[in-house]
């Protein structure tokens, strides 16, 4: 079968929507660090429906690790399709991506497109761990990679040290109106990339953090929509659909939005015409997405993985999740969110249940499960902190710990990966303890990387093991009654 290509573009159907846009004549504008699927279906997409309203803004994409994006897209002209999986479904070719590069073989090249004037606007998905931050979210100086690009400066293997050898750069060549832009989960990500790359760069050269200061801005974003991983079922239908084949379509639900900091060093795509909203503080629409939907996603993914469920879908589908869902929603979560006349939190939250309830969708809770030790820090620990603050209950919050921890204890009995970066450890500690919960639970709480000064916290250990007492007694095929206690 044919492949997607710029050449079968004019072949699909009608039905199918295409770049609005001369590929051939655009040029490149942003790169991007971290093109994962997430990227491709979010910043991408608003960038390739901006385009049509002018502008050269075509992606360069740098892929830190993975060859697996290059070698499939080099094929296809950097082309894929977009599978918006919802009541009313429709396919959409993206032509945003105009390279794939790959770090540790197209260093010059990445160089060259990170230095160049016509770079406006540099962008990142490169997950919680990318940026080597410490339990303050602040830069990791003992983190390995950094300690490894202050080192070798001009072979960064971190997208910290990349940024800070990338605008060292434009520095000596004086190409400055540039914008970094986080679009990863964090709370506060623009602040606290900007001071990573401020505290990297001062430990090499001081007038280089100083220019950076003067020059860059890292506007905070806040970035959301569902996006499964790329399934067969999903390669198969699209190419049923399309005709030729796509070797790494990808999905998403039909909701997306992309909150920015209006606070940019040059000038930008027409994001504004396509959807995505500026505006002066996007503090409280992080803060509500972070809580309300990446905690109750982390909620589901860990307490749905012990029940033996699969997907969001099948998990929020079990009446009595939902309703400890809801409960944690209303009692804990929503009343640290102050979001005044900005946003009604408890219609945000009631929309994003709905959202879990499409049945199209089918986002697998063993990939929300990854990297539990770096997101439930943003996720839900937060959260907690302020509860305990301001003198709140923390029983339900302590849920998704307890989980957690009963998580990892499963996966090192049952031999099946843990992904996480500190996934070493924790399986250590988890062998260690295999014959007691109760003592592994503690190992875990110890844990300063993760729960900071929460370890010592007597109120909140004390309630996860609280939880977890109720979470050892979950009968997978009665789930309610534990499910009811939690
Ligand atoms: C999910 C997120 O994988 C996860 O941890 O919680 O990727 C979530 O789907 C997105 O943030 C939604 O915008």
């Amino acid at each position: 079968m044919a492949r997607l290509n710029v050449q079968t573009l004019a072949q699909l159907p009608d039905s199918v929507k295409k770049p609005a846009y001369d590929l051939k004549t655009t040029g490149c504008g942003i790169v991007h660090i971290g093109p994962g699927a997430f990227h491709r279906a979010h910043q991408a997409v608003y960038t390739d429906l901006a385009m049509a309203h002018g502008g050269d803004w075509r992606i360069q994409a740098v892929s830190m690790r993975s060859r697996d994006l290059q070698e499939k897209l080099t094929e296809q002209d950097n082309l894929y399709a977009l599978a918006v999986l919802d009541h009313q479904p429709y396919t959409q070719i993206v032509g945003a991506l105009k390279n794939v590069f790959v770090l540790a073989t197209d260093r010059a090249a990445i160089m060259e497109a990170l230095g160049i004037a016509n770079t406006h606007i540099i962008t990142l998905t490169i997950t919680e761990k990318g940026y080597c931050l410490n339990n303050q979210g602040e830069l990791d100086t003992s983190h390995p990679d950094i300690r490894h690009d202050l080192e070798f400066v001009q072979e960064p293997v971190s997208a910290i040290g990349l940024l800070v050898a990338a605008l060292s750069q434009r520095k000596k060549e004086a190409h400055c109106k540039l914008t970094i832009i986080s679009c990863d989960n964090l709370s506060d990500n623009g602040t606290k990339l900007g001071a990573a790359v401020k505290a990297f760069a001062s430990l090499l050269d001081a007038n280089l953090a100083d220019w950076i200061e003067q020059n860059i801005c890292f506007p905070n974003t806040m970035v959301d929509s569902i996006t499964p991983a790329t399934d067969s079922e999903l390669i198969e239908r699209t190419e049923a659909e399309l005709g030729v084949h796509d070797a790494w379509p990808i999905q998403r639900e039909a909701f997306s939005q992309w909150v920015i900091e209006d606070k940019f060093s040059g000038p930008r795509p027409a994001w504004e015409k396509v959807g995505v909203t500026f505006t002066d503080d996007v503090h409280v629409f992080e803060k509500a997405k972070l809580r309300i939907l990446n905690g109750t996603h982390s909620t589901l993914a860990y307490i749905g993985s012990l029940c033996g469920l699969d997907t969001v879908y099948a998990a929020i589908n079990e009446p009595a999740l939902e309703q400890f869902i809801r409960r944690l929603l209303t009692k804990e979560i929503l009343p640290t969110i102050d979001a005044g006349d900005k946003l009604d939190v408890s219609a945000y939250a009631d929309e994003i249940i709905q959202r879990y309830h499409n049945p199209h969708i089918r986002h697998m809770l063993a990939q929300i499960a990854w990297d539990g030790s770096q997101k439930l820090p943003f996720r839900i620990l937060n959260t907690i902190r302020d509860r305990l603050t301001a003198k709140g209950a923390i029983l339900h919050l302590c849920a998704p710990v307890a989980a957690w921890i009963l998580f990892i204890a499963q996966r090192q009995q049952s031999g099946e990966k843990l992904t996480d970066p500190n996934a070493e450890k924790l399986l250590a500690l988890a062998a260690e303890h295999q014959h007691n919960v109760t003592d592994f639970a503690d190992a875990i709480l110890n844990l300063q990387e993760v729960f900071a000064e929460l370890s010592d916290n007597r109120q909140f250990r004390d309630t996860v093991h609280a939880q977890l007492a109720t979470l050892k007694k979950l009968d997978k095929s009665n789930p309610a009654d534990c499910l009811g206690a939690l």
